[in-house]
């Protein structure tokens, strides 16, 4: 942990927690700027010795529409990725948020904490709900509510998010202060976002001022962690970009987003800074660079998504994977749920 966070973390025991929405396949995206992470925190928490705890949050996915077959299927899809990109239910807890009541039962108590005006300034909330606000449901609405339970209903300290959450982590750290003081208590932590590595805002493919987004209805805006080769070496081949040459250095790719979006990808998955990227590729054409993107990017993503559709052949073996995870969850969650009602002042008999 670094010393910015161990303030906080002398009262409250160092915990991780993050997760993903269910509603749709997972990006490259999803990948480099969350999945992969938490692997890394997983093996850090193994070793210095703190619990994560990593969630697919499909209470999330049903703010806007989701067919309920294809729900359940890319729940068990995203446990297959989590499971597929290295983590292991035996080192981290990985279950699914509707199967530890918890969360909701928090976001209650958080709804009536949190207020409006906030809600209003998210901009998640203006983007999903777009010009038609009246139309959107409550729950899109409430979502960062819902989103803070997630976190502190394990009292978690840290989340390793990608940057379009960061927002929301700072409601969630408003949320846990305003409790702590309306109630005259020290008992939510304020939690830190973790935003870090080359790839925290992964670019669509075809315009690289948006976000890669699973819910963006062009396939050829992002890398699916199910597409094969082919598929990835064409959409890298269509992906959009300006007829220069790339630069040496990192100050060249100011004013390029396109340019940008493909170097840091490379960067993220290679290993490599930014700068070396630069070093070794400099002065390359677009025709030349896409090849060796492409390289790389299957040599990462096929071995998980090899794993993946094993995995999904076997729907069994993952219900019983985050069936084990959300017991051990709501060992954590049921303690401090109770203990918050003690202290909003319920009747527990
Ligand atoms: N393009 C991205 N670059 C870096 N990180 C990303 N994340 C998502 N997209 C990128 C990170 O993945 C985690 C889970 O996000 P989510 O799927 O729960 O919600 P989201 O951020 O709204 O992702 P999408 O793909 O855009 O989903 P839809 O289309 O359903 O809204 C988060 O840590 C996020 O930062």
């Amino acid at each position: 942990m670094s010393d910015a966070s161990a303030n906080q973390t002398t009262k409250f025991q160092p915990r991780v927690f993050s997760g993903i929405q269910p509603s749709g396949g997972l990006t490259l995206g999803n990948y480099l700027g969350a999945m992969r992470r938490f692997v890394d925190w997983q093996e850090r928490g193994l070793n210095e010795g703190f619990e994560t705890i990593f969630c697919m949050v499909d209470l999330h996915a049903i703010t806007v529409w989701q067919d309920p077959e294809a729900l359940r299927r890319q729940t068990r899809e995203l446990a297959a990725g989590y499971i597929a990109s290295g983590l292991d239910p035996a080192k981290a807890i990985l279950f699914n948020q509707s199967q530890v009541p918890e969360h909701t039962q928090l976001a209650w108590i958080f709804n009536c904490v949190a207020r409006m005006g906030w809600m209003q300034r998210m901009t998640q909330w203006k983007d999903k709900a777009g010009k038609n606000q009246q139309n959107a449901s409550l729950g899109l609405f409430a979502y960062p509510s819902l989103m803070a339970a997630d976190i502190l209903v394990y009292h978690a300290t840290h989340v390793p998010v990608g940057e379009d959450q960061k927002q929301h982590i700072e409601l969630t750290r408003d949320i846990a202060i305003k409790f702590n003081n309306d109630y005259g208590v020290d008992f939510f932590p304020v939690t830190e976002p973790v935003i870090e590595g080359a790839a925290t805002r992964v670019m669509s493919l075809r315009d690289g001022s948006k976000k890669m987004s699973k819910s963006d209805p062009s396939d050829m805006a992002r890398i699916n962690l199910t597409d094969d080769a082919d598929a990835i070496a064409n959409k890298i081949r269509k992906a959009r970009t300006d007829p220069e040459a790339l630069p040496s250095e990192a100050k060249g790719l100011e004013d390029r987003p396109e340019a940008r979006n493909l170097v840091n990808i490379y960067a993220a998955l290679s290993g490599k800074d930014v700068d070396s990227v630069l070093a070794e590729v400099g002065g390359k054409q677009f025709s030349e660079f896409k090849p060796m993107l492409a390289d790389i990017a299957v040599a990462h993503l096929s071995p998980i998504s090899t794993e993946m559709a094993r995995l999904m052949e076997a729907p069994d073996e993952i219900d019983a994977i985050i069936g084990k995870g959300a017991e051990k969850a709501r060992e954590i969650a049921e303690p401090i749920l109770k203990k918050t009602y003690d202290i909003v002042g319920m009747i527990r008999s």
